[in-house]
């Protein structure tokens, strides 16, 4: 299979794979294929969220460790808003958002869940959820914001500000280098196919570290790298919205590299912090028991997750992938002697995101198994969490884990007596709150759990459409409401278990 022919074979596909037979004419079936996979989902099997009555009350069987992180995960572009304030730079996500067509509604950042005026209150709110980590992320542009040269002090600022907020609260803060929001002057100067943005990452990262590697006990350096790659560079909706499946694959290897330089700017810069890499990944199965689906799911498998976990864990690409991309291909000339020492600098954890199965077809298409969520690349399969964790413990060896992302969005409406009934998030939370805990039991050192997301947000190219927050943002009034889903998860956080 090649690159070309992957291109509709990725995160989120049959969202986008009209979009990208239509982008290259390439031979791709385009809608028929996505029509076909859909067609493939088998009804039957139907894990959909139950009645909200017969929801699982807390204090039950399923105990998680004393110390066991409670947590909540955001990201900075999704919920800061201020995006000119305090000499904030602009970020391809305010290019990509502020051009017609590429977001729901016309949606943009700007505002947000105005979490730079409001974070005291947030902070307030997760004190009374319980947590006892908080996953947010570091804007760049706020830091440097033209990505190079001197911090912007009151950039940082904010960030202690809020950091300090944690520890008064008791909350561990878990910050996120980079989730997306490259600083424009950057991309203008060529992005992440440019090889010198790695080293001003690293730069970047060092400013960070310098001014908050004392209060940060856990940093997390790139956040999804595959989602840019596939997102950003193959199908092109999200920032910067390219579609160039050989400059797709250069971007992966720079990610990583970026991932790797920062990892030894924070031993460089020394103190307690530990760190490691954020990734996304997808249990791939065969679509069927055919000798074709098997084959084709491991390269699958290839693209999704080995990519980025052999090369940060044992300083290898996959064969696999490498002889798929081929030897011409912009990504494998782009690395040179010494990148993958780099790459696989020693990390402390690894963080894995989980939301979704893909079922790999003998055509290298994908078929629908379970129900989806309101996000149609989302499948809801509990069972995957455990599949992922059990197999990154397996084959990479004891390494400490982290789940930074996991949740889905629901059609949450604010009821006539101010509550928000999100009954299907608590029966997708607890399902697979329990399939880790059960990762747990076979041997997974999973340390900490933290839900996406604390707030409804800004869901990239899906704009404010699609809420996946324990607490409900009313946007006119920025008003915050915490769902039933935020008043079960105190109680587990309480209970220590479902
Ligand atoms: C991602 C990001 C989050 C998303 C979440 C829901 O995984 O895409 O890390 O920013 O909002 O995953 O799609």
């Amino acid at each position: 299979m090649s690159i070309l022919t992957r291109r509709r074979l990725l995160r989120r596909a049959a969202l986008s794979a009209t979009a990208t037979a239509a982008a290259t004419g390439a031979g791709l079936a385009g809608t028929a294929a996505a029509s076909a996979a859909l067609a493939g989902c088998d009804e039957s099997r139907d894990d959909r969220p139950r009645d909200p009555r017969s929801q699982p009350a807390p204090g039950g069987a399923l105990r998680f460790p004393p110390g066991f992180g409670w947590g909540a995960a955001t990201s900075a572009y999704q919920i800061e808003g201020a995006a000119k304030e305090d000499g904030r730079g602009e970020s391809v996500w305010d290019t990509f958002s502020r051009t017609p067509g590429r977001v729901r509604n016309g949606d943009t950042g700007d505002v947000a869940a105005d979490h730079y005026h409001r974070y005291v209150e947030d902070l307030d709110l997760m004190r009374e959820l319980g947590l006892g980590s908080y996953r947010f992320s570091i804007s760049w542009p706020r830091v440097q914001a033209d990505g190079t040269g001197a911090p912007n002090q009151r950039g940082l600022d904010f960030y202690r500000r809020l950091i300090d907020g944690l520890h008064e609260r008791g909350i561990a803060p878990m910050a996120t280098l980079f989730h997306w929001d490259l600083p424009q002057a950057l991309q203008d100067r060529g992005g992440w196919e440019s090889r010198d943005v790695a080293q001003r990452f690293a730069d970047y990262a060092d400013h960070v570290f310098r001014a908050l590697g004392d209060r940060v006990p856990v940093w997390l350096t790139i956040n999804e790298p595959k989602t840019v790659v596939q997102n950003g560079y193959l199908h092109g909706h999200h920032a910067p919205g390219h579609r160039d499946p050989q400059a797709a694959y250069l971007v992966a290897h720079h990610l990583q590299l970026a991932h790797g330089l920062a990892v030894r700017a924070l031993r460089a810069a020394g103190g307690d912090g530990r760190i490691g890499p954020a990734f996304n990944l997808h249990p791939c199965y065969p679509a069927d028991s055919s000798p074709g689906a098997a084959e084709a799911t491991r390269l699958y498998d290839g693209y999704e997750n080995r990519l980025y976990l052999d090369s940060a864990l044992t300083g290898r690409y996959p064969e696999d992938v490498l002889a798929d991309l081929g030897p011409d291909s912009r990504m494998v000339r782009g690395i040179r002697d010494g990148d993958l020492a780099v790459i696989s600098t020693p990390v402390d954890l690894v963080a894995v995101q989980y939301y979704t199965p893909i079922y790999v077809t003998a055509e290298g298409g994908t078929v629908r198994r379970w129900p989806t969520s309101e996000a149609e690349w989302q499948q809801i399969h509990p069972d995957g969490m455990y599949d992922i964790l059990t197999r990154v413990t397996r084959d990479y060896g004891p390494i400490p884990l982290t789940v930074t992302e996991n949740g889905l969005p629901t059609p949450d409406t604010l009821a006539d007596d101010g509550t928000v009934d999100d009954a299907g998030r608590i029966r997708f939370l607890h399902d697979h709150l329990a399939a880790a805990h059960r990762a747990m039991a076979d041997g997974v050192p999973l340390e900490s759990f933290h839900v996406w997301s604390l707030l409804d947000n800004f869901e990239w190219a899906e704009g404010y459409d699609q809420r996946w927050g324990l607490v409900y943002v009313d946007y006119p009034t920025q008003r915050r409401i915490p769902k039933r889903s935020a008043h079960w998860y105190r109680d587990v956080i309480a209970a220590g278990g479902l």
